[in-house]
């Protein structure tokens, strides 16, 4: 998600890819940057924190946040720090549990995808522009054609609409890899 926006928002930034299946982020030097060995992670050099030491962030929402309000220029009112907020974490927790977990697929992400596909007619999530908010919950509807491929989504058409769109746009392209 972090990367898709920097490449969106035309944010510069250097790209250290970690192998999880030869457990690089569980190394020493990974750990110094996020201690549960979980990507991604970020250090931003731009913002020194209370030591007076770069920034180190983790937690993908969180980085998003934080991108969207120091490097995206994305909050013009203190709600849309709130707004942003509410829409990572609902992505990240709310949307991803009810797509990840099944129990909680079967209960709610039914209810979850009927109300996005109004959310999502109406326009961009925060101030008629694509932003952080966006961004998170794209990328969790776009993962449901990524894991589950036979996922039926026609009672969803704005959502499908939203997933085929994305999977066409050159900067998600370049960060997943598709060719
Ligand atoms: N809630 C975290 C999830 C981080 C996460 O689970 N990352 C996975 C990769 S997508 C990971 O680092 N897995 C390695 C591991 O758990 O050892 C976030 O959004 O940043």
């Amino acid at each position: 998600m972090p990367r898709w926006y920097m490449e969106e928002m035309d944010i510069a930034y250097d790209l250290v890819e970690l192998s999880l299946a030869q457990g690089q982020n569980l190394k020493e030097d990974f750990l110094s940057i996020n201690p549960f060995g979980k990507l991604p992670a970020m250090k931003d050099d731009s913002i020194v924190d209370a030591k007076g030491d770069p920034l180190v962030i983790f937690e993908s929402g969180a980085i998003l946040l934080h991108l969207a309000e120091h490097h995206g220029n994305e909050i013009k009112h203190p709600s849309d720090r709130s707004l942003i907020s509410q829409w990572t974490h609902f992505a990240n927790s709310t949307l991803a549990f009810a797509i990840f977990v099944p129990d909680q697929k079967t209960k709610t992400l039914s209810r979850l995808l009927t109300e996005l596909d109004s959310e999502i007619a109406k326009g961009f999530f925060i101030n008629n522009k694509w932003g952080a908010a966006d961004c998170a919950i794209t990328s969790y509807l776009a993962y449901i054609k990524l894991f589950f491929p036979n996922e039926d989504l026609s009672s969803y058409p704005t959502v499908n609409t939203l997933i085929q769109a994305t999977r066409e746009r050159p900067a998600y392209r370049k960060v997943m890899g598709l060719s």
